[in-house]
Parts: C-alpha cells; structure tokens; sequence
C-alpha cells in the first residue's frame, strides 16, 4: 500500500514509517521536527542518541535498499497539506502528527493553546485535504485512552448502547479526558466523526493506551537507527521514566496513591496495529474506534514490576510516593474492552517479556545520558499559568 506517515519522526511515527517499510509499503514520512524544537525548549532530550531523520533514512536505505519519501513540513498549514496529498496519493494516512504530552499542555495558557491548535487544525487539514484530493484514502487517527477518563462502568470500543427513558440507541462512549493534551484528541474524534457522516470519509480512531519499548525489528538492525525513549517529566512516560530511575538508583516517582490504572502496549504492537488497520479499511463514511492495548497495569503495580526486576539484575530499587501534579482519580474500577485489534490478528507482547531487554537494558546501556534534575514532577494541574513557564522560546511551530 501506500501509506504516509505523518509525524514519522517521532516516537511511534519512526518505528512504524520502517516497519510498514520493510513490510514492502510504499512509506512517506510528513514532519517538521516540531518535537525536537519542544526538547529544546524544555532542555531535554531523548535518552537514547537519536540521529537527525535524513541520517536515519540514508542509513535504513543503505542497509536495506528500501527508500522512504520525506516531506518536511507542518500539517497545521493546508497548503503544504494539501500539496503532499496531490503528489504522494496515499491509499492510506497514519496521523501522529500531534503535540502529545499531557503535562505540556498544562504548563501554561500558551501551551495549552498551542497544543489545542496543533492538533485540531491539523486533524481538520487532513479531513479536508483527503476529501479534496484522496476521498477514498483512508485516515487511521491516533487517539488516546484517555478520551475516556476512568469512568465507574466497563469502556467500550467507542461507543455504547444507552437505553433512555424506555428508548435505545448506540452513542459515542462518553469522554472525560484529563489535561488539554486528551481534550485535543476528544475534539479530534468529534470532527473525524463528523466528516464521515457528511463527507463519506473513512476513519479509524485508534484510542491507544500508554506505549513502552524501544526496539523494533528494524530498529535494532543499526544503532543509527535507534529510537526515541523519554523520561523527563513532561514527555517521559511512567514505565520509561521508572526504568530511567531504577538504573540510575534513583526512587521510582509515583504520583499520589498509585491506584492510577492505564491501558499499555508493547512499541512492537503498535506497529503491528496500525498496519491492521491499514489492511482492514473502514468502510465509505464508517467511523470505526480501536481500543490500542494489550494489558492494563496501575502505576503502583509497574513500579512493582520494575522493582523486582531490578532485584534479578542487582539493583536495588525504591519507591517514592510524591504528591500527585496531577487531578486524576488515584485510585479507580478500570475495565476497557480491547478485542477488535486481537480479532482483526493481533498477536500481543507481554510486557513480563521485555521488561528487562527493551526498558532497563537500555535504562542502564544510556544511563550515562539520564539527567536526573528531569525526574521530579514541575508541571502542576492545579497551578497551569496564564503566562509562560518557560522563559524562551515559545510554543512554535516549525523547527529553527
Ligand atoms: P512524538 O512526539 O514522539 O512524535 C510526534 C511527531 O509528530 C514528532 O516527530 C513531531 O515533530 C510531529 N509533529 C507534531 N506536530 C506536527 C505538525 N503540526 N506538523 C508536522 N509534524 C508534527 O509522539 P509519539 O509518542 O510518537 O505519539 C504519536 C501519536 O500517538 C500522538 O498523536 C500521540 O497522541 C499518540 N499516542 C502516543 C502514545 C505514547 O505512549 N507515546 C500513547 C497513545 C497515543
Ligand atoms: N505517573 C506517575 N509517575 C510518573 C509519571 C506518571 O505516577 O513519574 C502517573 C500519572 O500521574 C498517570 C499515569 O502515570 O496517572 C500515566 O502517565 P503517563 O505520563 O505515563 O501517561 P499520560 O500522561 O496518560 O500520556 C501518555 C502519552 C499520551 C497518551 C497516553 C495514553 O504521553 O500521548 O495519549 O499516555 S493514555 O494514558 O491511555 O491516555
């Protein structure tokens, strides 16, 4: 198939562009490295020493032959949009092309705005971009778990059947997300939805859950090759960031009770998924939603996990309970449906599997690299400013 990938730059973004790569797809990658300018603003960066994405697809093409097209560029401005769209023709757009961390975008107003913008104008673009140039291609969004909050009943697949008042229908499931960043993607779904009732658009809405792991397949062919793996505060999710912790000794920083239960995924699932998704299109103007993960662990049973893994390979790993940042309940029932992935042939990764190759193996191979000034939370829900944080540069929107 033809497939553009946009933000293949990024985290998940890179790994799937090779993947579906070396799956024989023809591969297009549409970035404009904004992630990297956000690094610079926060003073971090990657644990792992990711290589500048024109070195890293001259590598993948001098290992394996295989070319990938590269359009730099931002999705948020329609004409270059709209101008990728007419000359690469894909049957199929992967869009993860967004701001994505939850504590950048309660930093501050400009912040929350930006992340806001970023992500619904660039959604909006593809709709209209596809229904212009490519109406039957089809768009596989990433959205979040997180559109759902923790609501006191099962989650579904994107939608639920109500009955009301003696009536029934089947609505969208309802959302209650928890920062600006899970609101963007709410707002997402909402105008995907939309668009295929009045456009005829196909769309996938992919609600992934917390993904970890570093190696791929084709990731681990070369070192120039390797992929991003974050533990800062802001952009550091919680198991990558207890794996930077555990190797340096540091206490694993969990937020309040650690009753905070979440859907996780395995890099090499993700990739797995949204290849399924490619292959099984939804139908003209189907909105279809996958619930993305394999198990769902609380934070406090991760930092379990990480502790005694640790244990097996001499580290000696404590645990930290820090005043939740965050407003979130600590402590919830969570039981989110996940089978349409598994149906359609996903075969998951445990994470009991690759807890100790893919997270503390690395943890500790880069722990030269950990600077541990990033573990301790700053980003406080309760206190998002109207003004900047940050002293320079702003939310921007296209690399330096
Ligand atoms: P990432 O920050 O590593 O990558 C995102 C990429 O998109 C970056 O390369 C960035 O430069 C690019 N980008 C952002 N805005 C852009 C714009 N306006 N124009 C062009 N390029 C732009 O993020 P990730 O972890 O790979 O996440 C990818 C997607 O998956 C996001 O939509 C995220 O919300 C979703 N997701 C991620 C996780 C996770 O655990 N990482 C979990 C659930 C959902
Ligand atoms: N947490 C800790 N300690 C830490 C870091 C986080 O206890 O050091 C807690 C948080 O309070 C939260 C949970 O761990 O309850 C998950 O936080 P996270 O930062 O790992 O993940 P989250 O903010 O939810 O965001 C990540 C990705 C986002 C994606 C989301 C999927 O950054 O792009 O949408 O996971 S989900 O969580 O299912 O919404």
């Amino acid at each position: 198939m033809k497939i553009a990938v946009l933000g293949g730059d990024g985290y998940c973004g890179w790994a799937t562009a090779l993947y579906l790569s070396n799956r024989g797809h023809s591969v297009a990658i549409i970035d404009n490295f904004v992630r990297r300018l956000w690094d610079h603003e926060l003073g971090v960066q990657s644990l792992t020493p990711i290589r500048p994405l024109a070195d890293r697809l001259k590598v993948w093409h001098e290992l394996t032959g295989k070319s990938i097209e590269l359009f730099v560029g931002d999705v948020t401005d329609y004409e270059f949009l709209a101008s990728t769209t007419r000359t690469f023709e894909p049957e199929a757009v992967i869009h993860f092309a967004e701001q994505r961390s939850a504590p950048y975008s309660m930093i501050d107003r400009n912040h929350a705005v930006g992340t806001q913008v970023n992500n619904v104008v660039g959604t909006l673009n593809l709709l209209f971009a596809l229904r212009e140039f490519q109406p039957d291609c089809h768009l596989v969004k990433l959205g979040t778990m997180g559109e759902y909050g923790t609501p006191n009943i099962d989650i579904e697949e994107g939608y639920i059947t109500i009955e009301h008042n003696g009536r029934k229908d089947v609505l969208p499931y309802p959302k209650q997300p928890g920062s600006f960043y899970h609101l963007s993607k709410v707002h997402d779904s909402h105008n995907m939805m939309f668009a295929c009732k009045i456009w005829g658009t196909r769309a996938t809405d992919l609600n992934q859950g917390v993904v970890y792991g570093t190696m791929t397949e084709e990731v681990a062919l070369d070192e120039a090759l390797i992929n991003r793996f974050d533990y800062d505060e802001v952009f550091g999710t919680v198991l990558n960031r207890f794996c930077a912790q555990a190797a340096l000794g540091h206490p694993l920083t969990v937020y309040g009770k650690g009753g905070q239960t979440r859907g996780f995924l395995d890099i090499r699932d993700t990739v797995r998924c949204v290849e399924l998704a490619c292959l099984n299109p939804a139908a003209r103007g189907e909105f279809r939603v996958f619930n993305q993960f394999t198990e769902q662990f609380s934070v406090l049973d991760l930092a379990h996990l990480v502790q005694n893994a640790g244990k097996q390979t001499g580290m000696k790993v404590e645990i930290d309970y820090l005043p939740d940042p965050r407003v979130e309940a600590e402590q919830h029932y969570f039981n989110a449906k996940h089978s349409k992935l598994i149906d359609l042939g996903l075969v998951p990764h445990f994470l009991s599997d690759s807890l100790l190759d893919s997270l503390i193996d690395i943890a500790v191979r880069y722990r030269d690299r950990i600077d541990t000034a990033l573990f301790l939370p700053r980003v406080n829900w309760r206190q998002a400013r109207n003004d900047r944080r940050v002293e320079k540069p702003a939310f921007a929107k296209t690399a330096p």
